[in-house]
C-alpha cells in the first residue's frame, strides 16, 4: 500500500453537500460521475495531498444506502492508490485478508477496485484502486 488515493465521505444529497466542500472549505471540485456498479454517483474534490469522494447513494440498495441508513452521513472507506491490483489482491488473500470480491470492479474513473471487510481491517473499510498508473 504505497500512498492513500482518496477518503470516501457517504452523504445523503451531493447538491446539499458539496458548497460546504467547494464554498467554505474552498476545495476544488475535480468532477461528478455516476458509478453504477456501486450504486453512487461520486463527486471527487481537490484535497491537497489526497482527493475527498463524496458519495450519494442512487436508490435504496448498494453499499452506502445501506451504511447512511445504519450508521448516517460520515467517513465510508480510505482509498490506497495501487499498482497490479489482481497481484495486491492475491497477497492479502494469502495472508489469510478477506476481500469482499474475487475479481475487481470497475469504480470511478475506470479504476479498477476492490474492498476489504472491514471486519479484516479493524473497523475500516479499505479500498484498492488501480488507475493502470505505474
Ligand atoms: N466502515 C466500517 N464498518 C462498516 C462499514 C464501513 N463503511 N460498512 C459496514 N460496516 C460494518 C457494519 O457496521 C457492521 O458491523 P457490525 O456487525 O459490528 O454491526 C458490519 O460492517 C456489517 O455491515 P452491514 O451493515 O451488515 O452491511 P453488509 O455486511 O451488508 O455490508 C460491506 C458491509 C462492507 C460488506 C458492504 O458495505 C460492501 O460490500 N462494501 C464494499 C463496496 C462499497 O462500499 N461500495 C461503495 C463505495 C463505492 C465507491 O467508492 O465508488
Amino acid at each position: 500500500m504505497k500512498k492513500v488515493d482518496h477518503i470516501g465521505i457517504a452523504v445523503k444529497d451531493l447538491q446539499l453537500a458539496l458548497p460546504y466542500y467547494t464554498e467554505v472549505l474552498q476545495l476544488p471540485l475535480l468532477g461528478i460521475e455516476e458509478v453504477p456498479s456501486q450504486n453512487v454517483t461520486v463527486a471527487f474534490l481537490d484535497a491537497g495531498n489526497i482527493k475527498l469522494e463524496l458519495l450519494e447513494p442512487i436508490g435504496e440498495e448498494g453499499a452506502v444506502a445501506k451504511f447512511i441508513e445504519k450508521r448516517g452521513e460520515g467517513m465510508h472507506h480510505i482509498a490506497f492508490g495501487v499498482s497490479s491490483i489482481q497481484e495486491r489482491m492475491e497477497e492479502l488473500k494469502a495472508k489469510g485478508v478477506q476481500l469482499l470480491q474475487d475479481q475487481p470492479k470497475q469504480g470511478a474513473g475506470g479504476a479498477a477496485v476492490a474492498f476489504m471487510h472491514p471486519k479484516a481491517s479493524f473497523g475500516v473499510l479499505y479500498e484498492l484502486c488501480d488507475k493502470g498508473e505505474k
